[in-house]
């Protein structure tokens, strides 16, 4: 009867949208929110370079008084290809340059000051440090990205409203000029400028201007997209989740970038052309950060004569040798739906790392988990945790094991592990490192960077 089977195919069609009804509900009860499609791929990145270079590379300084001549800017062998040689070595995949530091002398001919490497001897005054930045990035197939420091110790304006248009302005020739721009990190410090004033930062309109021109560009640190993490140290909390208060209530996506330099300073010194952190300094601040759903953004800072020194560029490479020993390739691994994921190994094998990683794509749904090892005929406990979210590296003293089975034991949602692999590093595996107190949770204030 065709009456018959039209109230059928109505009826099944208004349960579909029921049932769909529904289950959005559920989703928005359960899954407070989900990263943009922009930040979701830049937890993809996990690894950053962070590069200080300007005008204190050659006072020997961290912070510059914006009083500096431009001629002390005078790299004698400049190759922003040496630096992404060597940032690759490490498997880092961003570079975010430093523009303009707080001593306001701009690495690109700005239009709007002359303190700038226009006016220094550098490439005879013809030389644009961006540009070959972003190009070498370009062509090494990294992304590129840059910091803009809203405190400018030199401007004269700073502190007054005309300054907000003058940044917008320089803003907007880094955002115009160079091709595609992966993040904005804007650094919160916010001293006294030339004139004893502090400056009142027009942030809605800034992020306003990158959304305009560069809408995949994330802002970070002072800005709605990446979070700081609260330290310089590369140190994560071991429960570090992208979901975190909004203001007004409720939860955003905002996901943990955690800036460490390799060496005691920010910007190069000679002096500590010895102190490059060792490679196990390194690895710990990888498991910190990486290892703890958070992205790395390592500072390496190039010399006077503008390349990466060899200790540094050494120790990137050994950095992205020991990633790629211990992780490159998994014994076993799995992902799917559900609550419980198991990997049987051909034959009783010793392991001692697992990475685990949620589709975050779909939120963060898991709020606590167990990795259980099969051990002569018994499930034994090897690792717990709490928040997997991108990626969470737990490593444990090595184990044989004839199966291994990861066990969400909470979540808010039907868990999507997007992987669940086993390795064995063949490391020892020290103790864990140290949690960390006193951070800073949620949203940092400009003024508290
Ligand atoms: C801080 C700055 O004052 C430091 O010089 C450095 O740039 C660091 C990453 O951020 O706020």
């Amino acid at each position: 009867m065709p009456g018959l089977s039209l109230r059928i195919v109505v009826t099944t069609i208004l349960l579909g949208v029921v049932c769909r009804a529904i289950a959005a509900k559920e989703n928005r009860r359960h899954m407070p929110a989900k990263p943009t499609p922009a930040q979701a791929a830049w937890q993809d990145l996990e690894l950053s370079a962070f590069v200080h270079f300007g005008i204190n590379t050659f006072t020997d300084r961290e912070w510059g008084e914006g009083t500096e001549d431009p001629a002390l800017f005078h790299p004698t062998g400049f190759d922003a290809r040496q630096w992404v040689r060597a940032f690759k070595a490490a498997g880092l995949k961003l570079l975010i340059l430093t523009a303009k530091h707080h001593d306001g002398f701009c690495l690109w001919p700005s239009r709007f000051t002359e303190h700038s490497v226009k006016s220094s001897p550098w490439r005879g005054g013809k030389g644009d440090v961006v540009r070959e930045v972003a190009a070498a990035c370009r062509e090494g197939g990294i992304k590129f990205g840059f910091y803009l420091s809203p405190w400018d110790r030199h401007e004269s304006t700073y502190g007054s409203p005309a300054y907000n248009d003058h940044f917008l302005n320089q803003l907007r020739e880094l955002l115009t000029g160079y091709g595609p721009i992966a993040e904005v990190w804007f650094d919160g410090a916010n001293g006294e400028g030339p004139n004893g004033q502090r400056q009142e930062y027009d942030w809605a309109r800034y992020y306003a201007l990158v959304r305009e021109l560069q809408p995949n560009a994330l802002i970070a640190i002072c800005g709605p997209d990446i979070r700081w993490v609260g330290n310089e140290s590369g140190l994560a909390r071991p429960d570090e989740s992208s979901l975190q208060p909004a203001e007004g209530g409720g939860f955003r996506w905002y996901p943990a970038e955690c800036d460490v330099s390799l060496r005691p300073g920010w910007f190069y010194h000679a002096a500590e052309d010895g102190q490059v952190k060792t490679l196990d300094q390194l690895l710990e601040i990888y498991y910190s950060s990486v290892g703890r759903n958070s992205g790395l953004l390592l500072n390496v800072p190039p010399d006077r004569r503008g390349l990466i020194h060899e200790n540094d560029a050494k120790r990137l490479a050994e950095f992205g040798a020991a990633i790629r020993r211990r992780f490159g390739r998994s014994i076993a691994e799995t992902r799917g739906r559900g609550r419980i994921f198991e990997v049987a190994l051909d034959r009783p094998t010793v392991v001692d790392h697992v990475v685990i990683m949620e589709d975050i794509r779909q939120g963060e749904r898991v709020l606590e988990y167990v990795v259980e090892g099969l051990v002569g005929g018994d499930w034994k406990e090897v690792c717990r945790g709490s928040v997997i979210g991108h990626k969470r590296i737990d490593r444990f003293a090595p184990v044989e094991v004839a199966k291994l089975r990861l066990r969400c034991l909470d979540a808010r949602a039907e868990p999507v592990i997007r992987q669940f692999a086993v390795y064995r590093a063949h490391c020892v595996a020290p103790a864990p490192p140290p949690v960390i107190g006193g951070c800073r949770a949620g949203v940092p204030s400009p003024a508290d960077h």
